[in-house]
């Protein structure tokens, strides 16, 4: 059987950073490279990104390589869910190019390593990673660049997650070197951590760097990777790549968390009504309360891509504005290496009450109304002035009582209603009178 353990001339390394941007992993792996020649395969030169094992693939590929002993694949792995990946896609894919007596020990590399940490680091690593910008010739970062850039690297702080070394999948490491970016002299950052690599590399893997290199060669080696670095500015162009591939939303909407509320709120509205409101058929109601034909989240839309591509000017206005307000969140999104989710809230929201409760046999929805037209707010309470609702009748689709209707078919049941061509006999409504006030929460959909 084969020894996993076992580590001789045969063994290749992979090397995967903990980290957020501006850490210094680039740097440090240009500086290892420099110095022993290793691979290097950088998440953001992968553009394919329907194969997001092609970044483990690539670098399998080059461990195929007589001379490549190790390979460092760049990339921040801040969550337990991206470092669970590379393990299994190594897993996955070793066989395919590497020969069986071939075994791989995989090295983990944590720039940061705990919440604490973070919060030391977000100084260095921005004022770094915006000075970067600053020098470069043809973007230059402006106030609002500045934003994107914060706004980018925030992203990855809020989801940062520490190596947990005792459980899955941070103990699948055969060894997890500890860096640190804001050490005493953060000047050099870089070089010092390329030295505990190397020393613990030393230590551990003899075979891997039988010889330590000098402190001349080292230094060296660094300041030839700095030099690189500034210069060529090859993450600002990514980072603006990402930009321009940014992700298209489908709509901005306001979303309820909690759905309970809105539908006492109905069930109350239909005792009150039920006794005294003769010829109102209230079939469908009682359909979509015996069958839960909810619709799985209560939301208003706010604007829609659709409007915002084929409405009328002031629909189209209003889609740029939303896209203008979220673009550091939508630039965010668009940076993370990977996300599944397609719903994200932000931070804003949208006060509203309840207006009339609408329905005919196909859908039940609730037209809602806005203290304001300018319905959305910043967590304090700020009105964002341009932030309008798109559709004429706001409201939320409830239910729907037959599967084959859209939800937008809401739309014509509001304007039928307020049309007043109500043809009284299919559609219906009924008045809240003195509705609670409701808050949601302003969310982005993909
Ligand atoms: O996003 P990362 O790959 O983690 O970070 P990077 O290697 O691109 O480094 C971010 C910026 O910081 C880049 O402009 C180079 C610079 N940098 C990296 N290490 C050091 C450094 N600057 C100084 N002064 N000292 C360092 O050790």
């Amino acid at each position: 059987s084969i020894d996993y353990e076992k580590v001789d001339s045969n063994t290749k390394f992979l090397i995967f950073p903990i980290a957020v941007i501006g850490c210094g992993k680039t740097t440090t792996a240009l500086i290892l490279k420099n110095l022993f020649n290793w691979g290097h395969i950088q998440n953001d030169d992968i553009h394919n990104k329907k194969d997001k094992a092609i970044l483990i693939k690539r670098s399998l590929e080059l461990l195929t390589k007589d001379d490549t002993k190790c390979v460092i694949v760049d990339r921040n792995n801040h969550q337990f869910r991206e470092r669970k990946q590379l393990f299994e896609w190594v897993e996955q894919y070793k066989e395919q190019y590497l020969s069986y007596d071939t075994n791989i020990k995989i090295i983990g590399i944590s720039f940061v390593n705990s919440i604490d940490d973070l919060d030391r680091i977000k100084n260095v690593t921005v004022n770094r990673v915006l000075q970067r910008g600053d020098n470069h010739q043809t973007i230059q970062l402006n106030k609002y660049g500045e934003r994107k850039v914060v706004g980018i690297m925030s992203g990855f702080w809020k989801r940062f997650q520490p190596v947990a070394e005792d459980r899955i999948p941070d103990n699948l490491f055969d060894l997890l070197i500890k860096l640190d970016v804001n050490n005493e002299n953060h000047e050099n950052s870089s070089l010092i951590n390329s030295m505990t690599i190397i020393n613990e590399l030393h230590e551990k893997y003899p075979i891997l760097i039988p010889k330590m290199p000098t402190t001349m060669e080292l230094e060296d080696a660094f300041k030839q990777s700095i030099e690189f670095k500034i210069p060529s500015k090859t993450k600002e162009m990514n980072m603006n790549n990402k930009l321009t591939k940014k992700i298209n939303p489908a709509y901005f909407s306001a979303n309820l968390d909690n759905k309970d509320k809105l539908i006492v709120a109905i069930m109350q509205l239909m005792e009150d009504d039920s006794s005294n409101n003769h010829g109102i058929n209230f079939e469908p109601l009682e359909k979509l309360l015996d069958e839960n034909l909810f619709q799985p989240g209560f939301h208003i839309t706010l604007s829609h891509v659709a409007q915002g591509k084929r409405g009328d000017p002031r629909d189209k206005i209003l889609w740029k504005e939303y896209l203008k307000e979220f673009d550091p969140q939508l630039t965010e999104i668009s940076a993370r290496d990977n996300y599944q989710e397609t719903l994200f809230k932000t931070d804003y929201r949208v006060k509203f009450k309840l207006d009339k409760l609408c329905w005919d046999d196909k859908i039940v929805a609730v037209m809602v109304k806005f203290e304001d037209t300018n319905c959305v707010t910043d967590k304090d309470n700020v009105t964002i002035t341009g932030l309008e609702c798109s559709n004429k009748f706001p409201h939320i689709t409830i239910g729907r009582l037959n599967s084959d209707i859209k939800a937008s078919y809401s739309n014509s049941l509001c304007e039928r209603i307020m049309k007043d061509d109500a043809d009284g006999e299919s559609s219906y409504y009924l008045n809240f009178n003195d509705s609670e006030e409701f808050v949601a929460d302003v969310c982005i959909n993909l």
